[in-house]
């Protein structure tokens, strides 16, 4: 299927991030990850800039994508947690204000309704698929899966597990995240078709939550709605 996508603006602060009502897709995980990577992968293009040193992304890069005859979205590549000073897996800065406009929702007051016509972000939080249950990656998903509607976990790298090592880690992952986890390579496009999937999910989730649901859409989605806290 074709895939357009364009780069659109850096984001250093909340009041550079899209306004315009179209779904969006964010990208979460640790520095050098492979957030950066995986789009590429996505789009099958060098769109974004990859560095095997960590912390290479230090502001919110927004990208436009199209696929097929899908409604275009947003992908978020935010920067990567657990590199910056003191970083002990808490979203920082631009990546904590990135959802605060979730938040902002809560708010009735007039001076946020500019902001409420924005659909809620999604987000995929990526976890290196060779570090099971790192703390930081635990704290992530902990606080997106109480704030953020649709999120779900990707294991990147996984071309670095040999057979055995991969059900492992996936094992490990799945149950201390109590959620399902996709691996995927950016190296070998393994699970890129699953992700699409998940991807496509999460973006007309999005959008649907400012617009009424259409009748087609009307499949359960398999990313992780908010959790209620009973759970
Ligand atoms: N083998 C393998 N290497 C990968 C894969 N994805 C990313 N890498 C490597 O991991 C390193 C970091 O990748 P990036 O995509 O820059 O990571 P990032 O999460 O965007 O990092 P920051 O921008 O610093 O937060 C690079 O050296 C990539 O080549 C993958 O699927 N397989
Ligand atoms: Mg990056």
């Amino acid at each position: 299927m074709k895939v357009e996508a364009s780069f659109v603006r850096s984001a250093a602060s909340a009041g550079d991030l899209p306004r315009d009502g179209l779904a969006e897709v964010a990208l979460v995980g640790r520095s050098n990850v492979g957030k950066s990577s995986l789009l590429n992968a996505l789009v099958r293009r060098r769109i974004a800039r990859t560095s095997a040193a960590p912390g290479k992304t230090r502001l919110a890069n927004i990208y436009r994508v199209v696929r097929g005859s899908g409604a275009p979205f947003y992908v978020v590549d935010l920067p990567g947690y657990g590199y910056a000073r003191g970083g002990s897996g808490e979203f920082e800065g631009l990546v904590a204000a990135y959802f605060a406009r979730v938040r902002l929702k809560a708010d009735t007051t007039s001076a946020v309704r500019s902001v409420r016509l924005q659909p809620d972000p999604a987000a995929l939080l990526l976890v290196d698929s060779r570090h099971p249950g790192l703390e930081s990656d635990l704290e992530a998903w902990a606080w997106l899966r109480d704030t953020v509607d649709g999120a779900a976990i990707v294991a990147t790298k996984i071309d670095k597990l040999a057979r055995g090592e991969r059900i492992r880690a996936l094992r490990e992952f799945e149950s201390a995240c109590e959620h399902s986890v996709l691996p995927v390579s950016a190296v070998t496009g393994e699970g890129l078709d699953e992700l699409w999937k998940l991807i496509d999910q999460l973006a007309n989730n999005s959008s649907s939550r400012k617009e009424p649901r259409s009748s087609h859409n009307s499949n359960p989605p398999r990313a992780t709605a908010r959790r209620p806290r009973s759970e």
